[in-house]
């Protein structure tokens, strides 16, 4: 009886070529199933979003409708794919093709949370890098209409294992809207009695035609820290061009920044509320031939803008506060 409910879920939940998922026969099981198959039934849309199976076996919610789709993964509510209808369904997000789908894995690309903090934590070499958030996995608490978006939110909260590394009480909610334009807000409230203080970041990785050919534009004089040279403050001058290792946090800034990519005749706009540090980063080859889970060239296919509140403008949050920060990303055709 088993094998064969087994195979009438696979059916239900694996699309037609089931070698297109990474690890999906080791991991997947009865159990697996059948929590996933119980939040399509719960949370599902018919013809709009649905609950599956995705990589590694992991639970990942999958957007179809007039607007765009898209993909967002349990695993850290972390969104994996988003293609505007208005742009010929073209993919806005970078995924690497080595990304790891695994439990205390973080997949490489799309757009990652940071929290609660960003980079290696401060004297704690042993802390996993930009925070435990992402690895975590979350919980769907519900797919809504908004016109014609579909509205995803995911939560989770501080527990025995985030108390492992930071002693905050916390709530976080991923309220992700899917629509012609892609909005993301990561809600913190602080649930505990004492002041929080934490960075966050939206992590988002676009897609590129070729890193050497695009430019970011809106951050012209504004300060920035240098991660590659040992983060010296220093001033952006006109538009940031891609020539070598680029890890630039830029400070104090909510502008709305530009990704201008002409051979893909397009460019994403990135707008910003609650958000006072910009971050843009890659690689570049060397760096990148250190990624194992970063394919073979891929690293001139991706650009890193992040709207995030890092170093000097991390968060600091009452008991009982809350605070919102929101990402919008557009896609213009050139
Ligand atoms: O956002 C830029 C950055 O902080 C870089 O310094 C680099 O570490 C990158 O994040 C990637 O981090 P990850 O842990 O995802 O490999």
């Amino acid at each position: 009886m088993r094998s064969r409910s087994l195979r009438v879920l696979l059916e239900v939940f694996v699309p037609d070529d089931p070698e297109l998922f990474v690890g999906l026969k080791e991991n997947l099981d009865m159990d697996t199933l059948s929590a996933v198959a119980e939040l399509d039934r719960r949370f599902g849309i018919p013809g709009l979003a649905s609950v599956g199976v995705g990589n590694g076996a992991m639970p990942r919610v999958q957007i179809t409708s007039s607007l765009c789709e898209a993909e967002m993964y349990l695993h850290g509510a972390q969104v994996t794919s988003w293609k505007p209808a208005g742009n010929n369904n073209a993919e806005v997000l970078f995924l690497s093709s080595k990304s790891r789908w695994t439990d205390g894995q973080a997949i490489r690309g799309g757009i990652p949370i940071c929290f609660p903090w960003f980079r290696a934590k401060a004297n704690d070499s042993q802390a996993p890098a930009h925070g435990f958030a992402r690895t975590k996995a979350w919980r769907l608490e519900s797919i809504l209409e908004e016109d014609d978006a579909l509205v995803v939110s995911m939560m989770t909260e501080s527990d025995e294992h985030s108390r492992r590394w930071w002693p905050g009480e916390f709530q976080l909610v991923h309220r992700v809207t899917f629509g012609s334009q892609l909005k993301l807000e990561l809600v913190c409230t602080n649930t505990g009695t004492t002041t929080l203080r934490f960075e966050e970041a939206l992590h988002t990785y676009n897609r590129v035609s070729d890193i050497q050919h695009v430019s970011v534009l809106g951050l012209d004089a504004v300060r920035f820290l240098d991660n590659t040279d040992s983060n010296k403050e220093k001033a952006q001058r006109g538009d940031v061009v891609f020539t070598s290792q680029t890890d630039n946090a830029y400070l104090n800034t909510s502008d709305t920044v530009e990704l201008f990519d002409p051979n893909m005749r397009r460019r994403i706009r990135l707008a910003k509320a609650n958000s006072l540090t910009t971050v843009v980063w890659n690689p570049w080859r060397e760096k990148a031939s250190e990624m194992r889970d970063l394919g073979n060239d891929e690293w001139a296919r991706f650009l890193c803008v992040e709207a995030s509140n890092i170093l000097d403008d991390a968060v600091n949050l009452a008991p009982g506060q809350e605070h919102r920060i929101t990402a919008i990303l557009t896609v213009e055709r050139l």
